[in-house]
């Protein structure tokens, strides 16, 4: 049974979308609102984007990059900011959204107004959620899960008495319905999703013991029932040739394999990967907590509960599992919950940190294979993005900007000035091809599948960057996300030349670069390579302290329009990238720190992914008290009733950093040291966790108590040269692949003492 800190739960239906509990399958989510008169449950389907792929090129990009580039070097900022938006910007600018695909309704009859005994719950250790109320002495209870290994999602209503379920459901895709019809004992919707867009079925069979179930009109009707199932299916031809046949081709498997054993193989295929991590901070496990919405309004007035940080990091993870599998397009702005046709953003991939902080807690949260949908992204991305380089930047390799969507776009989207026109979402979205090796440390995959995308991102930098004033190679033009600048003329500017978040995203993807050839070998090519990696590395701007004393945002000292802007790019060296730590670099992490005080003190973190980056680089400075007062905002301030992260809007991005950043604030593993406990906080005196992954191939269980390390037990699963640390002091440690070693607070004391050891 779950514990309280492994459940959400509520004693009344959801009334708004950010009350009901999100199921998934990487392709298909739901949201359940539990309702005792009427359930609805609200679907999607990953690939039901609105309208087809277009040919956005800016027919005369590549004639103007040139103009552009010398009106920045003279200053002339919005000359080149007036030729960039015409000139740069796709034709047409916007992409389609991520779309609902319609909610199934289920209208009860003779169910009562006051029943009793309600409750609602997503029990985080099965994958499902769990509804039950009383009915005088009948008791009902409803599943629903989302089943990856079925590719269904399968709801169960039971009751105790026989013959008391009685409801007509049908599937609605308000105000865009698509063509609806019942057939026997299923209802199906079929349409096309804009112009050019996706072909899409959405198809709902059932199951009935006991009483009556048949179609009328589009509705599924059923009498008397004893117990129900209901299968969902949906595909569109992003995937499927036919998603009517791919459709009933789930539904017909799922009901002749019955909900029992479709239920048991849910479990078996999550508990896989869900259990492989687990968490406890403090001894709330045990005692009895509130509904998880008064949890958090107590939370919120001050209570202590270090159960809600173990449950919010689980969340994480469940939603990560629920949203992104191998097979799945990758979780979006809104993981794959959106219940709109028009939804922020789109509800795209933004590559100017949110899809890149979705997958933050895939490898060190033991859920690597999560991490696939990405690099199929990029393999597309790839594609497409060798056109944009080619065409638009006259360059090598491979380009993609600062979103994309379901067509793996790499024009410039959009016309938002501060955020559009930057070439580098591609070369920070490969770099997580890199992550992915340095955690699992397969050889093989860094051959096929990473070195080849990392090295095309690379030659796009390589060919794109251009020598400045003083000599080093800098982006142009460019920007650092979203922010904008004023020079002391008073005039305001977003496009630029050098960004910090440029330089550094060029040095960690030329840094491993050169590492993946180091590991991978060499021939004539990579030689050539390889020179031209080591000729720019050395001429990139370096991360130099302005005269605020923070890190510089930009290559000149520029003044900030917004100095609590939520965006905090030029921190990128201190996490995810690594060129700042606080031991090797102490002045740039001091320039860092003073950075983030700066943002702070302005207002800074106020949505909630800009919360949970803070929450990571506090964790980078190895500062428990700060990170945890972030987390704390965090879950006080930006999240939902139903535990999701909140911009606001609804952002799934929240959810996933925040996340992360529990993990970052216990295990650390960049720069070539292991860190354990590295951001442990005073409020966490003692605590467990087990499972999670280091970079070089290890998995780590940590045991405190009155906040000293009482035992980290390793498994190496590569083997290697591995530096651990601890309190100050490091361990030397060489182990074979599958070997097992146990170290205590005491092994790094005595490690000081004796080198030696
Ligand atoms: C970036 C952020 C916004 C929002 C959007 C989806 O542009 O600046 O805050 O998260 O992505």
């Amino acid at each position: 049974m779950a514990n309280n800190n492994e459940k959400l739960w509520y004693t009344e239906p959801a009334r708004q979308w950010v009350e009901a509990l999100p199921i998934g399958s990487g392709k298909l989510g739901a949201m359940i609102f539990g309702g005792v008169q009427e359930e609805r449950i609200q679907l999607n389907e990953d690939s039901l984007w609105y309208g087809g792929p277009v040919e956005r090129r800016n027919p005369d990009s590549g004639e103007s990059l040139a103009a552009i580039r010398s009106l920045l070097f003279a200053g002339r900022l919005e000359e080149a900011e007036r030729m960039a938006k015409t000139a740069l910007t796709s034709t047409p600018k916007h992409i389609g959204p991520y779309q609902t695909l319609g909610d199934l309704n289920i209208a009860f009859r003779g169910m009562p107004l006051d029943y009793a005994a309600y409750t609602r719950e997503l029990d985080l250790t099965e994958g499902i959620v769990k509804i039950g109320y009383n009915d005088g002495d009948v008791r009902y209870l409803r599943e629903a899960l989302a089943s990856h290994a079925d590719g269904v999602i399968a709801i169960r209503l039971t009751a105790d008495a026989p013959g008391t379920l009685s409801f007509d459901a049908n599937l609605i895709r308000r105000p865009f319905d698509g063509e609806t019809r019942g057939l026997g004992h299923t209802v199906c919707m079929t349409g096309q999703c804009g112009p050019d867009g996706v072909r899409y079925c959405a198809a709902v069979r059932i199951v009935a013991e006991g009483g009556s179930a048949k179609t009328v009109g589009d509705y599924l009707c059923v009498d008397a029932a004893d117990s129900v199932t209901l299968y969902i299916a949906a595909a569109t031809t992003f995937r499927s040739e036919d998603p009517y046949e791919a459709c009933m081709g789930a539904l017909e498997a799922a009901a002749a394999k019955g909900y029992e054993a479709v239920r048991r193989d849910h479990v078996r295929d999550y508990v896989e990967l869900f259990g492989r991590v687990s968490l406890e901070l403090g001894s709330a496990n045990e005692s009895e907590q509130p509904p998880t919405n008064e949890r958090l309004s107590r939370f919120r007035d001050g209570e202590a509960d270090h159960g809600l940080f173990s449950l919010f990091f689980q969340y994480g993870r469940y939603l990560l599992i629920a949203s992104s599998r191998p097979g799945s397009l990758p979780a979006n702005l809104q993981g794959v919950w959106n219940e709109s046709h028009m939804p922020p953003w789109e509800s795209d991939f933004h590559l100017n940190i949110n899809l890149q902080m979705n997958y933050w807690p895939a490898e060190i949260g033991n859920l690597a294979e999560c991490h696939e949908p990405v690099f199929d992204l990029l393999d597309r991305l790839r594609e497409n993005g060798r056109a944009t380089a080619k065409e638009v930047y006259g360059a090598r390799g491979f380009a993609a900007h600062h979103a994309t969507d379901l067509w793996a776009e790499t024009n410039v989207i959009g016309l938002y000035m501060p955020a559009v026109i930057w070439p580098m979402g591609g070369a920070w979205l490969a770099l997580h091809l890199w992550e992915h090796y340095r955690y699992g440390m397969d050889k093989e995959f860094l051959r096929a599948r990473a070195y080849p995308t990392l090295k095309e991102a690379a030659l796009f930098l390589l060919d794109f960057l251009v020598e400045d004033a003083r000599g080093r190679l800098v982006t142009a033009p460019s920007l650092s996300p979203e922010n904008t600048y004023r020079l002391p003329s008073g005039q305001t500017g977003r496009l630029c030349v050098g960004p910090s978040m440029d330089s550094q995203i060029a040095f960690a993807l030329f840094t491993a670069c050169l590492e993946a050839i180091h590991v991978l070998g060499m021939d004539e090519e990579e030689a050539v390579f390889e020179a031209e990696l080591t000729g720019a590395l050395a001429r990139l701007p370096e991360p130099e302290v302005g005269r605020n004393g923070g890190l510089m945002e930009w290559a000149e000292d520029y003044e900030e329009v917004e100095p609590g802007h939520r965006h905090i790019s030029h921190l990128f060296a201190l996490h995810p990238g690594e060129q700042i730590t606080p031991r090797h670099e102490p002045a740039l992490a001091a320039a860092a720190e003073a950075t983030l005080l700066g943002r702070l003190a302005n207002g800074g973190g106020h949505t909630g992914w800009s919360r949970a980056w803070i929450i990571q680089f506090w964790a980078r400075l190895g500062s428990g008290e700060q990170s945890f007062e972030h987390l704390t905002a965090l879950l006080a301030k930006s999240v939902h009733p139903n535990l999701f992260g909140d911009h606001p809007p609804f952002q799934i991005d929240a959810n996933f950093g925040g996340t992360a950043a529990v993990a970052e604030m216990l295990l650390q593993s960049h720069r070539g040291e292991i860190a354990l406990l590295p951001a442990l906080p005073q409020a966490w005196p003692s605590g467990k966790a087990t499972g999670l992954r280091a970079r070089g191939g290890c998995v780590v269980d940590l045991e405190w108590r009155d906040g000293e390390l009482t035992e980290a037990v390793i498994r190496s699963e590569a083997g290697g040269d591995y530096r651990f640390r601890y309190a100050g002091e490091e361990v030397l440690l060489s182990l074979a692949a599958g070997e097992r070693v146990s170290l205590t607070a005491a092994d790094f004391v005595h490690a000081a003492a004796n080198p030696q050891v």
